[in-house]
């Protein structure tokens, strides 16, 4: 029996809908063209599909060919409205399951408090400004929109890799956009905020500075989608069985820690590799390295609303984990690459208001704009109201209701009766009681005079932009003075420069200053952006509120509490014929136990041999590949191999790169000649006739008398520190 059956008959109204048939009404629609005959549009097999039906074989085409007419009409109207803003996406499927039942204590979500239950998902990350067809590694915040088909109908968690936002109200939004997308005269520059427009307004707007210091972070290059974490933003409202709200904000962790690119490797890696986000989630799934994340929470009792030195309805605030601590309660597993980009990533359509019961919305004002925005764009994208139809978009449970006619309407109701209430059909389909899983809005006392106006209590701008300055590491502030240099250097304005330079000075005089050697202004302090008042005398005014606060939060800092592991880190073996066999397999051994992974890159594709007569096949050339594109890098020894890439200035440059960008480097026996024919400056390698394995800045390196199987252990224990920032102070290699 089909969904549609079931819903027509009205049956199922028990919302128990088991595993298998949870994944069936999900798969339904999704075909496999194995085995089965080429057909028209209506069901026509088809013989021939390489000439169109001609009067003569030299003659023209004829008006009756209805398969070339059918076959090109979808052609050319394969394409959708991208979205104005996430339009380039990568998605997943997966499941999402709760750890306990602890919950229940705040929220009667069912996903959330049933710990044996797996819910279905489908997760699309994205960047924000590009078009669909942009590069993936460019400065930028990354979408991170979950849908959960749950048994009490879809729940979307529509959130950022960055836990606040530019702004306050959504009535900025379209500002925001326009600000930040390409120049509405020559659509340059794709996919970045460096150029005027975007730091006029970011400048004039005070209220940006916190999220702006994110995004000039590295949080803004995951050198991963699987290695970034996911924020809600927003507050929420938890509603327990009792109907007591708590406010909450949602965090997901990656399991394999928070790590970035440096900008040099992701600006090459939008030549070299432009999917390589997409493409790094497409292969790690498709190997069977499931992409895990865990769910944590951040409680707040209603009643401490207001006891916070910040507003919780300001999406431009965090609330410091060190004031109230993340509560982890579940995981997600993405375990399945879409079958088909465009029917799911593309047409997958979010809505922070698809809400089930236990999960409300709050007062936020960009939250409450978003309500509207979600369903707006997606008429505009699908052109029809019935977008929920689709596929993706449907529930896993059964949907009754009484919509009627419109463009793409797939359910077939059956019968008269599409008016509620009604006699004829017996009352059907019938309202449910919160009881029998209604969804009930929270009920909130609301008071106040009809208003356009901003809240006071969203006035410090400034003060959580400090809070990240002075919580970040050395390492990761001088990246951000570097952001800054590139981003305002595009600037061509030199009062937007120096307006936005005034504004850094409020959230930390250094680094104004640092942010103004590198832009040849200086940093002046008498501008005051009028639109949001003055901030130091609003300060002085006690007009900021004086609530509970912190003066550092380390859990802003990605470098602070680093995960280290080497888990699915790709690793280069720079190989040519007269290679040590033993000692690529004892390192490749190695790296496999920590569930790395080794690839032998050589001058052309072929089989290399060894001094030992193995052969080894070439995973990728040079001309195929570059440091950029992995996360460590190995030289074995074997005289001839080594001899041959000192004459290699590929073999060479990826060396100097991988050290330019601070990954871990590793060499052994005649190995580290090839090091010592690079650029690498400021660390000591392994001398020849001793048996020391030497581990310095993340280079490791060991001579002939040194035991390969502990050189491999030192060389994977740098792997795990990700980068080796501490090179950075004296790089001076010329990659
Ligand atoms: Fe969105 N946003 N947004 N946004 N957003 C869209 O909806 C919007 C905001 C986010 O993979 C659009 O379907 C308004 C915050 C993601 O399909 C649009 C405001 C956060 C995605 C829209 C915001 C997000 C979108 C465009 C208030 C993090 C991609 C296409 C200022 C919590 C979802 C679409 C996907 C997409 C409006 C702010 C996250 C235009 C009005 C804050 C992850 O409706």
């Amino acid at each position: 029996m089909s969904n549609n059956d079931r819903k027509n008959k009205g049956e199922m109204s028990s919302r128990n809908v088991d595993e298998n048939s949870k994944n069936k009404q999900l798969e339904e629609f999704r075909e496999d063209p194995t085995d089965q005959f080429l057909t028209t549009d209506q069901g026509v097999r088809v013989n021939h599909v390489d000439d169109s039906l001609k009067a003569g074989s030299r003659g023209p085409t004829l008006m009756e060919d209805f398969l070339f007419r059918e076959r090109m009409t979808h052609l050319d109207h394969e394409s959708i409205p991208e979205r104005v803003v996430h339009a380039r996406g990568s998605g997943a499927h997966g499941f999402f399951q709760p750890y306990d039942d602890s919950m229940k204590e705040f929220t009667k979500a069912k996903f959330l408090t049933t710990p044996d239950v797996k819910t279905p998902v489908f997760v699309r990350f994205s960047t924000v400004v590009g078009s669909r067809g942009s590069a993936d590694t460019v400065r930028d915040v990354r979408g991170f929109a979950t849908k959960f088909y749950t048994e009490e109908g879809n729940y979307d968690l529509v959130g950022n890799n960055i836990p606040v936002f530019f702004i306050h109200d959504s009535i900025k939004f379209p500002d925001l956009v326009h600000a930040i997308k390409p120049m509405p005269d020559n659509e340059m520059p794709q996919a970045s905020a460096a150029h005027d427009t975007f730091w006029d307004f970011a400048s004039l707007m005070p209220e940006t500075t916190h999220m702006l210091l994110w995004v000039l972070s590295d949080r803004a290059i995951p050198r991963s989608f699987r290695m970034m974490e996911g924020f809600g933003v927003h507050t929420f409202r938890f509603i327990n069985a009792a109907g007591k709200a708590t406010f909450v904000k949602f965090h997901w962790r990656p399991l394999l820690g928070t790590h970035s690119l440096v900008w040099d490797e992701a600006q090459k890696l939008n030549g070299k590799d432009p999917d390589w986000l997409r493409r790094d989630l497409w292969e790690a799934i498709d190997m069977g390295d499931h992409v895990e994340f865990e769910l944590a929470v951040q409680l707040v009792p209603e009643e401490d609303e207001l006891k916070y030195n910040f507003d919780l309805l300001d999406s431009t605030k965090i609330i410091p984990e060190e004031l109230v601590p993340l509560r982890p309660i579940g995981k997600m597993t993405l375990n399945r690459n879409p079958d088909n980009f465009f029917a799911e990533t593309e047409q997958v359509a979010f809505h922070p208001g698809n809400l089930v019961p236990g999960i409300d919305v709050t007062n936020d004002p960009l939250l409450q704009g978003r309500l509207f925005s979600y369903v707006d764009t997606q008429l505009n994208r699908f052109n029809s109201a019935n977008f929920a139809e689709i596929p993706i978009n449907r529930p896993v449970v059964p949907v009754h209701n009484q919509q009627g006619a419109g463009f793409m309407r797939q359910t077939i109701n059956k019968g008269k009766v599409n008016y509620w209430p009604n006699s004829l059909g017996e009352g059907n389909p019938k309202l449910a009681t919160e009881e029998e899983g209604a969804f009930v809005h929270h009920q909130e006392k609301v008071e106040g005079h009809k208003i356009r106006a901003r809240s006071e209590s969203f006035k410090d701008h400034f003060s959580q932009a400090t809070l990240f300055w002075n919580s970040i590491t050395e390492p990761e502030k001088k990246h951000l003075v570097e952001a800054i240099h590139f981003e305002l250097g595009k600037v061509e304005t030199i009062a937007i420069r120096e307006r936005m330079v005034a504004n850094f000075y409020k959230v930390s005089p250094e680094l104004a200053q640092r942010a103004a050697e590198g832009l040849g202004i200086e940093v002046r302090q008498d501008i005051e952006v009028e639109s949001t008042g003055n901030y130091e005398s609003d300060k002085a005014a006690g007009k900021i509120s004086k609530g509970k606060s912190v003066k550092e939060s380390p859990a802003v800092s990605m470098e602070i509490g680093k995960k280290e592991t080497a888990k699915t880190r790709k690793v280069a073996i720079l190989l040519e014929d007269g290679f040590n066999y033993d000692e690529v397999m004892a390192v490749k051994q190695a790296l496999q136990n920590e569930g790395a992974q080794a690839k032998i890159v050589s001058k052309v594709f072929k089989k290399l041999k060894s001094t030992s007569g193995e052969e080894i096949e070439v995973d990728k050339s040079h001309v195929t590949t570059g440091s950029i594109m992995f996360d460590a890098v190995y030289v074995p020894g074997g005289m001839a191999s080594v001899e041959a890439m000192k004459k290699q200035g590929e073999a060479l440059h990826f060396l100097n790169e991988a050290f330019k960008h601070c990954k871990t480097i590793g060499a052994s026996r005649e190995g580290v000649d090839l090091i010592n024919a690079t650029s690498l400056t400021g660390v000591h390698v392994a001398e020849e006739a001793t048996a020391d394995i030497v581990s310095e800045k993340g280079v490791v390196t060991a001579r002939a008398a040194a035991s390969i199987e502990d050189f491999a252990t030192s060389f994977v224990a740098a792997i795990k520190k990700h980068r080796h920032w501490e090179r950075e102070e004296k790089a001076m290699v010329p990659a």
